[in-house]
């Protein structure tokens, strides 16, 4: 969660009982550290990084993540496999984020820990399958723990994970109106009064860049010019730079893009990390108690 998960939201989720996770984002190795640092003042408990390996910056903050010996890496957007033994050899529990059941057994092969299978529900980058259709292709493919995510806000989505096989749950969404999550309070409010159809996919024509937003104008003009006849891969590339900056520090709710997943119409009160996480493991723990009554 580019400019949204910094080491402050990740030390609450950390500190609530979850793993919190710092996006590296776009940023560069100074900007990375300078979180691990904040996110280490706020707790003593596990958090992790998560690296974008389309970012210009991968193999930089990469690096810092085996320098800083955090404790869990998490990566998108590709194939982590040539960081993985130098992560693995710095202690570090390496759970990249696949989209399919081929890219889970790579990285399982190359010696990843767990994997994160998300669906196309999430916000931001994300590939084909449903969370429903993902999720147990993966259990059934790997033997490593799965985490499940994509369409999770509350227990009735972390007990619906749990019974597709997976070990764990992966929210953003949900922690985008956090109290300690920074974003522009503009944001938040998009989020607290999306619907179901709030979010549209841009990037679908070239393929490789699909990225699920909310819509607004912003959104509404990308996927204008993207359909456009002379339009190229390279005139789509560049339409989405300073978008996401814009939409989570300038709140600029006509030109940010604000990269949200379908269950954004489920979100709507602001707590904190804390109530968040005792409220999602409280209903779903009073669910799977009652799992088994529509089976008869
Ligand atoms: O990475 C994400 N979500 C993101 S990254 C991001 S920033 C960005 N901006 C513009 C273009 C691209 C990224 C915003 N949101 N989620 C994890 C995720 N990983 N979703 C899908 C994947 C994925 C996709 C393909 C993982 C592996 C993969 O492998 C493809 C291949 O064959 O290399």
């Amino acid at each position: 969660m580019a400019w949204i998960a910094d080491g402050r939201l990740a030390a609450a989720v950390s500190e609530a009982g979850g793993l919190g996770i710092i996006s590296a984002m776009n940023s560069g190795p100074d900007y990375l550290r300078g979180q691990i640092a904040l996110a280490r003042t706020l707790t003593d408990k596990p958090f992790g990084v998560n690296i974008m390996l389309m970012s210009p910056y991968a193999d930089e903050v990469a690096a810092v993540t085996a320098d800083e010996k955090v404790q869990v890496v998490t990566t998108g957007a590709g194939n982590p496999g040539k960081y993985i033994e130098m992560w693995k050899s710095s202690g570090i529990t390496v759970i990249p984020v696949i989209a399919s059941v081929a890219m889970a057994k790579i990285v399982e092969r190359a010696g990843a820990d767990a994997v994160i299978a998300e669906g196309q529900e999430s916000g931001g980058h994300i590939g084909e399958l449903t969370t429903m259709a993902i999720v147990p292709q993966v259990v059934s493919a790997v033997g490593i723990p799965v985490i499940a995510a994509g369409g999770i806000a509350d227990g009735r989505g972390m007990a619906a994970a749990f019974m597709l096989g997976a070990c764990g749950v992966q929210l953003g969404t949900r922690f985008l109106v956090a109290e300690e999550c920074g974003v522009h309070q503009n944001y938040k409010a998009m989020i607290l009064k999306a619907t179901d159809i709030s979010t549209v996919t841009t990037g679908r024509r070239f393929g490789g860049n699909t990225c699920r937003c909310i819509k607004n104008p912003f959104a509404r003009n990308f996927l204008k010019m993207e359909y456009k006849p002379e339009t190229t891969a390279e005139d789509v590339a560049s339409l989405g730079i300073g978008a996401l900056r814009k939409a989570a520090v300038e709140g600029d709710v006509k030109d940010g893009c604000f990269l949200a997943g379908q269950i954004s119409g489920l979100v709507n009160r602001e707590q904190t990390a804390a109530e968040i996480i005792a409220k999602i493991t409280g209903e779903c723990e009073a669910l799977m108690k009652g799992a088994a009554q529509w089976v008869r």
